[in-house]
């Protein structure tokens, strides 16, 4: 599982300060200490409540490109902070997100080439979000055959299905698991699939129980990465427990700490 750490994100009140008060330590240590639990690859949003939203992303790039030494993914919806932003990387690094929107992946299909970046694509578009896995199906099929004429290879792709809280839309998440599925069957090679974990819980109750439920049984279903709390121990643990027991890992007594270890986590 690729796991990129969720926690530099402006929508948490404590990371919107220490935006606002360039308060490099903080975000510092929430970078390592992600790293050091298990993250291959960091998200950065500056939130909703950014005045200036590129700068702050560039600040956020330039100190967690100081202190650690992962692939970072540039979480904005605006095309120039994102390019501006994928200048400044200094490894390849993850457009988080376009759309299925003809017009958003024409622009951003080009970014990913240009800069050898990985692109996240929601499978959402004008009309919103998807109620049901055909209509996923469908935006991701167009998303593929959008990235093909542009010359973007699937395997550069991660496909988003858009994990809905579970207090407001239920009855969606097993359709999001069988789409995680079949995405996979849309290309050779098939693309990469992706969700924001804490989405499901978000103004629920038992938010990690239903997190970590929810990952083993997207890992059952071929899931490929996730953009998750990496600092939730009991997570990570039942994230390790399921890549053995689909045999991603070897099965050895002490898997967990081996796990870590190999992973240098
Ligand atoms: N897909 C893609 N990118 C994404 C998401 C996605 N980026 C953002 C988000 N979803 C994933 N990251 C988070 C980060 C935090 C939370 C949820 C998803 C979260 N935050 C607390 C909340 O809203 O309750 C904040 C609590 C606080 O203020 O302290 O749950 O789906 N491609």
């Amino acid at each position: 599982m690729y796991i990129i750490g969720e926690l530099i994100n402006g929508m948490y009140k404590n990371v919107a300060r220490a935006i606002a008060e360039r308060d490099k330590t903080f975000v510092q240590s929430l970078a390592q200490l992600q790293v050091e639990a298990g993250a291959a690859a960091l998200d950065l949003s500056c939130g909703p409540l950014s005045r200036s939203p590129l700068d702050d992303m560039l600040w956020l790039i330039d100190v967690v490109q100081d202190s650690v030494q992962v692939s970072l993914s540039l979480d904005t919806t605006k095309l120039n902070i994102m390019e501006e932003g994928l200048k400044r990387l200094r490894k390849n690094g993850i457009i988080n997100s376009t759309s299925a929107d003809l017009e958003r992946l024409e622009a951003y299909l080009p970014l990913a080439n240009k800069y050898n970046a990985s692109l996240i694509a929601l499978t959402m578009d004008k009309k919103g979000v998807p109620q049901d896995k055909d209509r996923r199906l469908e935006l991701a099929a167009f998303i593929l055959d959008v990235a093909q004429r542009n010359g973007l290879s699937p395997s550069s792709i991660f496909l988003d299905p858009i994990l809905m809280p579970i207090n407001v839309a239920q009855n969606q998440l097993f359709g999001i698991l069988e789409a995680l599925r079949d995405f996979k069957l849309l290309s050779d090679p098939a693309p990469k699939t992706v969700v924001g974990l804490s989405n499901i819980s978000q103004g629920a109750k038992d938010r990690r129980l239903i997190n970590r439920t929810f990952l083993t049984m997207a890992q059952g279903f071929g899931l490929d990465s996730a953009i998750l709390d990496p600092l939730d121990e009991a997570l990570m643990e039942s994230l390790i427990a399921g890549e053995l027991i689909l045999n991603k890992t070897i099965y050895c007594a002490d898997f967990v700490a081996a796990y870590r270890k190999s992973k240098r986590i």
